[in-house]
C-alpha cells in the first residue's frame, strides 16, 4: 500500500507583513503593505500615500510574531511541524531598497528566527517577496515598472541567500506572481508590484512589462542562488485557481482553455524558461509591446525553477460570454457560480476534488516537484463559554483537501514535497485587512479594531493537525 513519503514536509504558512507587526522596529523601513488601510467585510482596503497615525493597525502590529516568535514556534513544534513557510520583509534588510549596505539588525532577526525553527528540527521555507516591497522604491522609482528594480531585488535576494545559506534550503521568489493579472483590482497589482496599473494609459501592457521584469529578476535569483548553494531548492509560487468549463458546450470548454492561459503563463516561463506560444498572438492582437533586453532570453532559460509552489483555495467555473456577478468571483472574467460546490462566507468556492485536479494539471504540464504552500479555510471563530474554540468547519475543510491531495500522490503519482496550510497562526487577512477572517490552528486574541491581548490559544484543530502529522496523513 503506497503512502505519503516519510520526509513529506507537513507544516504551515505565514507571511511577514501579515503576522510580524513591528513595522518600524529594528531599523525596518516602510513597505507598501504598511500603507494599506484595514478593510472590513465588503469594504475594500485602500492604498494610501504615506502613513496616517492610528489607521493602519493590521500590518503595523499584526499578530506580533516579531515579539512572540519563540512562543509561537514552540507551539508549532508541539504540533510536530516539519517546516514553516514564511517570508522575509525586504524592508528589514534594505529599509528603502536602494541602500549600499543591508541593515544588520534586520538580518539578525531572521538569523534568530530561522535558528529557533532549526532548534526544533523545523525546516524554514522562505518567500523572498510576499506582496510587499520598500515604499521608497514605489515613490521614487515607480515600483516594478522600472527595470532598475530588478537590480535592487537581486541584491536583496542574494544578500539573504548568502546569509542564510546554511539555514534555509527551500526558497520561493514571488508569492502568487500571477495575481497581478487581476490588475483591475488595484490591491492585487499594487501588492504584487507596487504599481497601480489603472493609472497607466495602457494598463495591460504596463502589467506585462512589470511581469517581465519580475520573471527576469526571479530567473537571475534562481541562477545565482544555485551558485551560492547548489543544494538550494528555489521555486516559483502561483495562485492556482483551476477554471472549469461551466458546461460541455465546446464554447465553454474553449473559453476555459483560453482563460487558463492567463494562469499558466507565469509557470510556463518559470519552469520552461521561455514565453509560451499563446502569448505572442495575444500581445499582437492587443497591441502590447513589452520591452525586453537582448540578454533576457538567455537569463530566462538559465534560471528555471526547481519546484512549483502553489496556493489552492478554490476552483471557478467559467462560461463563454458571461459577465461575472460580483460574488467574490470577479477576478476571473466569465466566472459563474458552480452549482456543484458550496462557497465560504467570502464567496470562495470550496472544492477539495479541485485540489487533486490542480495537482494533476500542474504535474502533467511541468513534471517537476510541486509544493502546496497555501490552502485553508478563512472563518470567523467563536470562543465558547469554557474558553474552547471548536473549529470543526476548519478540520472538515482541511481533512477533505488532504484526502484529495493523498489521492494525487498515491493514485496519480504526483511528486509533492509538502503541505503548508495558510495562516497556521491567526494573522491579518490579505484581501480584507481584517483579523476576523481566521485560518489558524492557533488563535490570536485580537479583534478587527486592533484590540486584544495578543494571547495565543490552541483551537480544536491544533490537536487534530498534530495527529495528522504524527501519522503522516494516515489518521485524518
Ligand atoms: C493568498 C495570499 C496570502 C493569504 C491568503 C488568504 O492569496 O498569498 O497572503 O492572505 O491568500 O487570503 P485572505 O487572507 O485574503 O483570506
Amino acid at each position: 500500500m503506497r503512502t505519503l513519503p516519510d520526509n513529506f514536509l507537513w507544516g504551515g504558512a505565514i507571511a511577514a507583513h501579515q503576522i510580524e507587526g513591528g513595522w518600524d522596529k529594528g531599523g525596518k523601513g516602510v513597505s507598501i503593505a504598511d500603507v494599506l488601510t484595514a478593510g472590513a467585510h465588503g469594504v475594500d482596503r485602500k492604498i494610501t500615500d504615506g502613513v496616517l497615525e492610528g489607521y493602519y493597525y493590521p500590518n503595523h502590529e499584526a499578530s506580533d510574531f516579531y515579539g512572540k516568535y519563540k512562543e509561537d514556534i514552540k507551539l508549532l513544534a508541539e504540533m510536530g511541524f516539519r517546516c514553516l513557510r514564511t517570508s522575509i520583509a525586504w524592508t528589514r534588510i534594505f529599509p528603502k531598497g536602494d541602500e549600499e549596505e543591508p541593515n544588520e539588525e534586520g538580518l539578525m532577526f531572521y538569523d534568530n528566527l530561522f535558528g529557533e525553527l532549526l532548534k526544533y528540527g523545523i525546516e524554514p521555507v522562505v518567500t523572498l517577496s510576499h506582496f510587499e516591497m520598500p515604499y521608497h522604491l514605489v515613490k521614487n522609482y515607480g515600483g516594478w515598472k522600472n527595470r532598475k528594480v530588478i537590480d535592487f531585488f537581486v541584491k536583496y535576494s542574494l544578500t539573504v541567500l548568502k546569509r542564510y545559506k546554511d539555514k534555509v534550503k527551500y526558497w520561493m521568489t514571488f508569492n502568487e506572481i500571477n495575481n497581478q493579472k487581476n490588475y483591475k483590482y488595484p490591491l492585487f497589482g499594487y501588492t504584487c508590484s507596487g504599481v497601480i496599473f489603472n493609472d497607466d494609459p495602457h494598463p495591460e501592457q504596463c502589467m506585462y512589462q512589470v511581469v517581465h521584469h519580475e520573471l527576469v529578476a526571479s530567473a537571475l535569483v534562481v541562477k545565482e542562488g544555485h551558485r551560492i548553494n547548489p543544494d538550494f531548492k528555489i521555486g516559483c509560487m502561483m495562485a492556482c485557481v483551476p477554471l472549469y468549463p461551466y458546461s460541455c458546450n465546446p464554447e465553454d470548454m474553449m473559453y476555459s482553455v483560453e482563460a487558463m492561459h492567463d494562469r499558466y503563463l507565469f509557470g510556463d516561463v518559470h519552469v520552461r524558461g521561455y514565453y509560451p506560444s499563446y502569448v505572442w498572438p495575444e500581445w499582437e492582437r492587443k497591441n502590447i509591446h513589452v520591452k525586453m533586453e537582448p540578454q533576457d532570453e538567455r537569463i530566462l532559460r538559465e534560471g528555471t525553477v526547481d519546484y512549483v509552489g502553489l496556493s489552492y483555495y478554490m476552483t471557478n467555473a467559467v462560461k463563454a460570454g458571461a459577465v461575472s456577478e460580483g460574488n467574490g468571483l470577479d477576478g476571473f472574467p466569465g466566472s459563474v457560480p458552480n452549482p456543484y460546490v458550496k462557497a465560504s462566507e467570502w464567496g470562495w468556492q470550496i472544492d477539495p476534488v479541485g485540489l487533486r485536479y490542480a495537482l494533476n494539471l500542474l504535474y502533467e504540464r511541468y513534471q517537476i516537484p510541486l509544493f502546496i504552500v497555501e490552502n485553508g479555510f478563512g472563518a470567523v471563530d467563536k470562543i465558547e463559554a469554557d474558553g474552547s474554540i471548536r473549529d470543526d468547519y476548519r478540520i472538515e475543510y482541511l481533512k477533505a483537501h488532504i484526502e484529495e491531495m493523498k489521492k494525487a500522490v498515491i493514485q496519480d503519482g504526483v511528486d509533492l514535497i509538502g503541505y503548508t496550510p495558510w495562516g497556521c497562526i491567526d494573522c491579518v487577512s490579505f484581501t480584507t485587512g481584517e483579523m476576523k477572517k481566521r485560518y489558524g490552528f492557533i488563535y490570536v486574541d485580537k479583534d478587527n479594531e486592533g484590540n486584544g491581548t495578543l494571547e495565543r490559544k490552541k483551537k480544536k484543530s491544533f490537536s487534530w493537525y498534530k495527529k495528522v502529522i504524527e501519522s503522516n496523513g494516515e489518521d485524518l
